[in-house]
């Protein structure tokens, strides 16, 4: 058994026996109440899951397995003369709940290139989709032309013990993160590079081999998508990727259905997709404006243009955090050490000053702060991955490390189907009138 997944075994074995405690001692204890607004208004605040990898604290932001992203980047290995974590490392942690040694990470490396290839009736699959496809559905076409090659589904349909789910999962799941940089590399060079391809490089770390095959052999770069792929990788249980994951997984579905459609749900503009909008929305400031570095006053009168046409300022806002979100900052402090001087990342920066007050003053935003997807466009841009539709693929890429290997817990911990209660508003009524009794 590979070393990662005994690893994982023995934590989950351990786990399981005290779940078992737990919930027989505690099982009835209530951790919250739903209000009539929380079930109209997307489910706000109302506790009703468990994710093993990752918790989201409002004010402060996330915490892997317990760890900031500063203290990340600070204990988690990294590559030969680097300075951000690798992704293999914060992998290891979401699943096995410990900090991965140097050694760890190396071999997580190597298992996931050996587990890479990828069949080239996947890349056909992709061709037959004409070029003007968005990237994301590319992506997600893509994920589920590989679906035939899952181990759950391959030994569910020959009968698989329950006890066994786990095992076949964490097959999937590690198959399927080896194989994305690959399928994202592909969609990059076939759509914006004339479809001339480039051969993975056996010697580079997961993320160092995503930049090299999208064509971006600068060592920073490798550094950025280092970092890029540790901080999207998780954010607890309840966004809209994390979530569907997880959902579509309760009914045992195999990873790569799973995944596939969270991808789905991040491609939405609300979620992950707002890190396209925001070039989009910067690039049609500069447009309207007629300049490149617009003035704080500029920014200022555009978004309340964006305001009064009924839109969203993109990358601003989130549904929990109340603070500027800790992976904006990362990503600030990353711009800061490679290219202060860059126009559009200083505009990013205008745009934190110059924002935050003005969606306060509306009095209705629970959150005038930037979000993860403020940022980090602009990083892209500064090395020439100007091609803004394909962002959302790379945060997909880092989110199937967090979604997976959550997925692997969910069917550790023998997780059921999922299947809250909903009612309708004429129930809601009648039970308001005191003539329906709290429903079943
Ligand atoms: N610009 C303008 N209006 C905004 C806003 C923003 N950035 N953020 C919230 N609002 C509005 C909402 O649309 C809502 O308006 P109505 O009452 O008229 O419907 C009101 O403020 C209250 O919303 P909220 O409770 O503060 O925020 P929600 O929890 O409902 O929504 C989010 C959270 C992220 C969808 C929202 O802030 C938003 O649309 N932001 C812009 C898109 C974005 O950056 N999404 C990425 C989030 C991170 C990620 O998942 O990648």
């Amino acid at each position: 058994m590979e070393f990662i997944k005994e690893r994982f075994r023995l934590k989950a074995e351990t786990a399981n026996a005290e779940l078992k405690v737990l919930l027989k001692e505690n099982g009835n204890r209530k951790i919250g109440e739903v209000t009539l607004s929380q079930a109209y208004q997307g489910m706000r605040g109302i506790t009703g899951l468990v994710t093993e990898t990752s918790l989201l604290d409002s004010e402060e932001g996330i915490r892997f397995r317990g760890y900031t992203i500063p203290e990340l980047q600070q204990k988690l290995p990294k590559a030969p003369k680097g300075d951000e974590p690798l992704p293999e490392g914060l992998f290891y942690l979401m699943l096995v709940g410990d900090l991965p040694k140097q050694e760890d990470t190396e071999n997580i490396t190597s298992l996931w290139q050996r587990r890479s290839h990828v069949p080239n009736y996947v890349f056909a699959t992709i061709d037959a989709l004409p070029l003007h496809t968005h990237p994301m559905t590319m992506f997600v076409t893509g994920v589920m032309a590989l679906q035939t090659e899952s181990n759950f589904a391959k030994e569910y349909a020959k009968g698989l013990n329950k006890k066994d789910y786990w095992s076949y999962v964490y097959d999937d799941a590690m198959d399927l993160i080896a194989r994305l940089p690959r399928i994202a590399a592909y969609i990059y060079r076939r759509k914006y590079k004339n479809n001339e391809h480039i051969q993975p490089n056996g010697l580079l770390d997961w993320a160092g081999n995503l930049a090299h095959m999208m064509g971006f052999d600068d060592e920073s770069f490798k550094e950025l998508m280092r970092l890029y792929m540790t901080i999207h990788a998780d954010h607890e249980g309840g966004n809209v990727s994390a979530h569907t994951t997880h959902l579509v997984g309760s009914a045992l579905s195999d990873p790569y259905l799973s995944y596939a459609a969270g991808m789905n749900g991040l491609a939405g503009p609300l979620h992950g997709l707002a890190n396209q909008e925001v070039i989009k929305w910067i690039y049609e400031m500069q447009e309207t404006l007629e300049t490149k570095e617009p003035t704080k006053d500029q920014i200022a009168s555009y978004v309340q243009q964006t305001l009064s046409a009924g839109k969203v300022v993109p990358g601003y806002g989130h549904a929990v955090l109340r603070k500027t979100d800790p992976r904006f900052t990362a990503q600030m402090l990353f711009g800061k050490k490679h290219m202060p001087d860059d126009p559009l990342v200083n505009t990013v920066w205008n745009i934190y000053e110059t924002v935050p007050p003005i969606l306060q003053s509306l009095g209705k935003i629970k959150n005038p702060w930037p979000n993860v997807d403020a940022h980090s466009g602009a990083l892209l841009v500064h090395y020439g991955l100007v091609e803004y539709e394909f962002y959302t693929v790379l945060f997909g890429v880092s989110r199937a490390l967090g979604v997976l290997a959550s997925l692997c817990w969910d069917r550790a911990l023998g997780q059921p189907l999922e299947r809250p209660k909903s009612v309708t508003t004429e129930a809601v009524k009648l039970w308001l009138q005191g003539k329906e009794e709290i429903w079943e």
